[in-house]
């Protein structure tokens, strides 16, 4: 019987630097209270989460958005902090030598602008210790005929395999697919399996990241998940849930029982028990190479429009770890019982049942063994922090997506 509680004590979710900035849709980005102005104040406000939720160690930064003159430094204020540096999110989506692609586009002197800046990403991971790349590509066409969609795939591989050549050891890359948007037609990384082919054919050190909003409406992601798990080309997951299209709201927020699904698939496919060598916030050193790359990277990828930030943050957590239990208390020996006999009803009421469990109070009870309160948003309430950097953060240009 797997200890759900020391699962669930080495659980690591990480969060985005972006999603403490403002953000928002093309409408209006509204701006908040004792929002950072600047990567430390992000870290700082991260700690935050990890403070109240003890399972939340590691910070993705995206570049430019987390430039700094040494990241070094940012790596050392962040171990101060008590969190670490995580992925590493490249910006080819931003410039606007970008518009008709990066790394695909049909001019050398702009693919070349893009790759260096891919590689400028892993001389980041060189200086934060950070042994994860996520390469996000907005690329693709707006209308049929305007580019060659076979030598825009010819591009993106060369630009790939570039990259990959220049990872060194424990370092890997995520490639990130999404149906569409900003591109309208044809995106050059639409669908998991373009991700996983183009990982397939470069190595182990490329593996594919699942963003929950980037799927065609009905799509079954935790199939995904199972096909990816069972291929070892899961690098990760970009968490956060929608409606409609790529919305970026809370993780479990729009449908908590896909979510619970999608843990299901990752209990059951075993990236859950290995990740105790994961819990430092210490650089991933030369040894854990084989580590860093069996490593899911349970990544929250967020805008809080809208709502406060920080607690936004913690919700966000305490719903992956609320989704987590349920799937660690589904009773396997009774569903591959079911599962063998036919018995459909039987085995759908054995997966329902752990899904129905209210795991709060299990989780209430963890969180003090692990010296937390019980309720992270009521501890984060009092702790004062939010009246803190209101009364701070007065001045300077608050921190957002800069476009
Ligand atoms: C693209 C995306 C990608 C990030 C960005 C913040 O939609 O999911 O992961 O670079 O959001
Ligand atoms: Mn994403």
């Amino acid at each position: 019987m797997t200890d759900i509680k020391a699962v669930l004590r080495a659980q690591h979710i990480e969060t985005p630097s972006w999603a403490y900035g403002n953000s928002g849709t093309r409408f209006k980005v509204f701006a908040q209270k004792g929002v950072p102005r600047d990567p430390y104040e992000k870290l700082a406000d991260a700690a935050q989460v990890h403070a109240h939720t003890g399972i939340a160690p590691t910070v993705a930064l995206h570049i430019p958005w987390d430039k700094v003159d040494d990241y070094a430094d940012l790596a050392r204020h962040a171990r101060e902090a008590g969190v670490g540096i995580g992925a590493i999110n490249s910006n080819v989506f931003q410039d606007d030598d970008y518009m008709l692609g990066s790394v695909t586009h049909p001019s050398a002197r702009v693919r070349r602008k893009a790759t260096d800046h891919l590689l400028e990403c892993v001389d980041i991971m060189d200086a934060t210790g950070s042994d994860t790349l996520k390469l996000w590509f907005s690329d693709g066409i707006n209308y049929p005929g305007q580019d060659d969609i076979r030598a825009r795939q010819d591009r993106l591989a060369a630009a790939l395999a570039e990259v990959y050549e220049r990872l060194g050891e424990g370092q890997r890359f995520l490639l990130e697919y999404k149906l569409f948007e900003p591109a309208f037609y044809a995106t050059d990384v639409p669908d998991w399996g373009t991700a996983y082919a183009h990982c397939a054919k470069l190595g182990p050190k490329a593996q594919v990241v699942v963003d929950t909003g980037h799927h065609a409406p009905g799509t079954n992601i935790e199939f995904i998940v199972a096909f990816l798990l069972r291929e070892g080309k899961l690098g990760g997951f970009d968490f956060n849930s929608r409606f409609y299209a790529d919305d970026d709201l809370m993780v479990g927020a729009a449908d908590p029982f896909q979510l619970f699904r999608i843990m299901y698939e990752v209990v059951r496919g075993g990236a859950l028990d290995d990740g105790r060598d994961e819990r430092s916030t210490e650089p991933a050193g030369e040894d854990a190479g084989g580590a860093a790359l069996r490593r899911v990277a349970f990544m929250l990828d967020q805008c809080h429009n809208i709502e406060p930030k920080i607690p936004g943050q913690i919700r966000s957590v305490m719903n992956v770890q609320e989704a987590t239990a349920k799937a660690l208390l589904v009773d396997r020996e009774a569903l591959s019982a079911a599962q063998a006999e036919g018995d459909v009803l039987g085995a759908n009421a054995v997966f329902m049942d752990a899904y129905n469990t209210d795991v709060r109070p299990l989780l209430a009870e963890l969180r003090e063994e692990m010296g937390l309160a019980p309720d992270p948003m009521s501890a984060y309430a009092k702790s004062g922090y939010f009246e803190k950097i209101a009364a701070e953060r007065v001045g300077g240009e608050q921190a957002g997506w800069g476009a």
